[in-house]
């Protein structure tokens, strides 16, 4: 299937957009998956807002305490990796990725946006003042040493902007690299679903890898059915043998 792809020729930047679906095989659960996805047992709406986070902060925060735990011990996989690996033949490689666990970063690549934060940092409600320190012991949410506030997990919750220069600079990648790749998400979340939209609209190339149908599939240029780690060192392997 891979050798029906017509690369453009020359390829001297790409960008990834990445989901939960590429740390899958890396042991990290999905959201939206059927069986396993994490919104198959909690309800985000409970976990994953700033209401919820007011009115029940301890709770919020000892889920996602259970998460960092659960990232803290997991590694990158060959999806990950693949991506990494193509900076040394690639002169841009770029990584916008909606997933909050550090696992792009670990695999070696250099450049990756974080749409929704990252797990492990932390900052104050209620005046955003950010707390990196480790907080992996803490049962409850620290209080802001400022203004009193409690702390909360670096992450985005539905009906939160996301980082201003975050979404600019992918808007721009997505606007202006040779090719684009989205792989391992299921295309719903905004503003993040919208992106692949700008390549297309711009004439780039989109490929899509995932095990099942998305949103994006009828548009994306291609669509490649399976999993990330299994068909990502084969799509590196064929983009390099373009060059
Ligand atoms: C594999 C695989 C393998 C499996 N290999 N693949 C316009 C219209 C309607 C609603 C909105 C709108 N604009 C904004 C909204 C509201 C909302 C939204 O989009 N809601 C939709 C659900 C409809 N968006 C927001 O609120 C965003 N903020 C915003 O837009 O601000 C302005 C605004 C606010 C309000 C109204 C209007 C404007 C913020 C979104 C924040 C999302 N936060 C979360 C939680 C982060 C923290 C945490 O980790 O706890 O981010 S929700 C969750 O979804 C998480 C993910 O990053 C995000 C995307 O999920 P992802 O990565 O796609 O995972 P899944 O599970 O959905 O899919 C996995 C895929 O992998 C599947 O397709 C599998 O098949 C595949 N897969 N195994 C490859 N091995
Ligand atoms: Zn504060």
């Amino acid at each position: 299937m891979l050798e029906n792809i017509d690369f453009p020729t020359k390829i001297q930047s790409i960008a990834f957009l990445t989901g939960a679906g590429i740390s899958a095989e890396s042991g990290v659960p999905t959201f939206r998956d059927a069986q396993t996805g994490l919104w198959a047992k909690y309800r985000p709406e409970e976990l994953a807002t700033p209401g919820a986070f007011q009115l029940q902060p301890g709770v919020v925060w000892q889920w996602y305490q259970w998460r960092r735990e659960l990232i803290a011990k997991v590694s990158p996989n060959a999806g990950h990796q693949a991506i990494a690996q193509l900076e040394q033949r690639v002169p841009n490689v770029h990584v916008i990725t909606q997933n909050v666990d550090g696992l792009h970063q670990d695999a070696g690549s250099t450049d990756v946006v974080e749409l929704h934060g990252r797990i492990t940092r932390n900052f104050c409600f209620d005046c955003g003042e950010d707390y990196l320190d480790d907080t992996s012991s803490l049962e409850h949410p620290p209080t802001c040493k400022a203004c009193g506030g409690l702390v909360r997990p670096g992450v985005v919750w539905f009906g939160e902007s996301l980082p201003e220069a975050a979404l600019e600079r992918a808007i721009k990648l997505c606007s202006e690299v040779d090719l684009v790749v989205v792989v391992g998400t299921s295309s719903i979340v905004q503003p993040a679903a919208s992106l692949p939209f700008y390549s297309l609209r711009a004439g780039i190339p989109v490929v899509e890898i995932n095990p099942t149908e998305t949103p994006l599939t009828e548009s994306a240029t291609v669509s490649l059915r399976g999993n990330a780690a299994e068909v990502l060192p084969g799509l590196v392997k064929s983009i390099l043998s373009e060059k």
